[in-house]
């Protein structure tokens, strides 16, 4: 076998439509499985009882074996829209393809392109969001980025509205970049002053159980009257922390494309589009809106008028 080569394999992570890649050993960094043993413990979790699971800290449970980390970023930013009346808006992250489906399929192309390429079979495992492990941790130490305190990864180019997978492969490849896991954000606090709901109750740690996004996406409950006043408009998930980042004003918004409103449900939805989500749920298939489903959604959305 010739020696894989890291241009190769940016070369074919690119053309499969990712904006950027790194390589990095299968490890957790010790600071990052602290912090996330401390998030457990004050309970920031909220029922996110899946978070629980301590694999999160050994990419070795997920793929016996695992030394490399090959991490993927794709760029979704969409133009910022107003809130309102009649409509509930949608983080932009959702407004198009459901990126887990996306990822999944890059992914499987990937790993074909990656056993046939070494002529080597059962050497990787994908995940975007799929598997438990610390994303963020290890795309920083990939030198894709940098935490910032609204706990996003921060992309030297892209900014926060990017989202992540990678694969773990039995493969020994050297790392592309040097962890960039360092205070980043100076005296900056744009992110924690424009919460609407005060999730971010320090820099760098995100209390989920009063966070919007946490209770218009993942929540099977009732969201709280005190959190569903502090709602600006949002029908699903929540873009305020990532508005207001310096960060994300030199990159355009993309037109086109797997996360563009045209590809999915939209930009926003009123009562009547909720209700005939309800009578043809499978409408929703493919959307990130489908794990809320058109009931969650009506209860977001009810008390407002539809017109
Ligand atoms: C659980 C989860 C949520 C929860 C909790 C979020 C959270 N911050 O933990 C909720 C439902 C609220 C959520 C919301 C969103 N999510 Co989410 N979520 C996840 C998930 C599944 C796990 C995150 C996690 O590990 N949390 C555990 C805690 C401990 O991690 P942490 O808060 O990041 O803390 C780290 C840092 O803050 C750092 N740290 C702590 N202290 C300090 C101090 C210093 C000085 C430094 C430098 C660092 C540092 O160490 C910690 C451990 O690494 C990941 C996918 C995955 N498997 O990784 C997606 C993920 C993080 N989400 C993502 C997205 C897009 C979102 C939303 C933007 C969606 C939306 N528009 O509504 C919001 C953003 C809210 C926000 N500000 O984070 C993307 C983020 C991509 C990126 N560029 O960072 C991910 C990676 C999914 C993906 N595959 O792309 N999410
Ligand atoms: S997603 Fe919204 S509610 Fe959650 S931390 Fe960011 S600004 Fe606050
Ligand atoms: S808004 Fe400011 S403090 Fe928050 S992540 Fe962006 S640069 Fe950091």
């Amino acid at each position: 076998m010739k020696t894989l080569l890291i241009d190769e394999i940016q070369e074919v992570a690119l053309n499969l439509g990712w904006d950027d890649v790194g390589i990095t050993p299968a490890e957790i960094p010790q600071e990052d499985i602290a912090a996330y043993q401390d998030w457990l413990a004050k309970e920031y979790h909220a029922e996110l009882t899946y978070m629980e699971n301590q694999i999160r800290c050994d990419p070795k449970e997920i793929l016996p074996g695992a030394k490399t980390a090959i991490l993927f970023l794709s760029y979704y930013k969409q133009p910022k829209m107003e809130f309102r009346d009649n409509a509930g808006l949608i983080a932009s992250y959702a407004r198009g393809r459901d990126y887990h489906n996306v990822h999944r399929k890059r992914l499987k192309k990937f790993i074909n392109w990656l056993e046939e390429r070494t002529g080597q079979k059962g050497i990787a495992r994908g995940f975007s969001d799929s598997k438990p492990i610390l994303e963020k941790a290890l795309a920083v130490q990939a030198g894709l980025g940098w935490f910032g305190k609204n706990t996003l990864l921060i992309h030297r180019k892209f900014g926060t509205f990017t989202l992540l997978s990678g694969i773990l492969t039995t493969l020994e490849l050297p790392s592309t970049g040097v962890s960039l896991r360092l205070p980043k954000c100076g005296s900056c606090t744009r992110c924690l002053d424009a919460c609407p709901t005060g999730a971010l109750s320090s820099p760098y740690q995100l209390d989920a159980g009063l966070c919007l996004s946490y209770h218009l996406i993942e929540s099977k409950k009732e969201i709280p009257s005190e959190i569903k006043e502090k709602n600006p408009g949002y029908v699903f998930g929540c873009d305020i922390c990532q508005d207001v980042c310096p960060h994300n004003v030199r990159k355009e918004p993309i037109h086109d494309g797997a996360f563009s409103p045209e590809s999915g449900v939209g930009t926003y939805l009123t009562l009547g589009e909720i209700e005939a989500f309800e009578e043809e749920p499978e409408r929703l298939y493919g959307s990130p809106l489908n794990r809320r489903g058109a009931r969650g959604l009506r209860y977001t959305l009810s008390g407002k008028s539809d017109t």
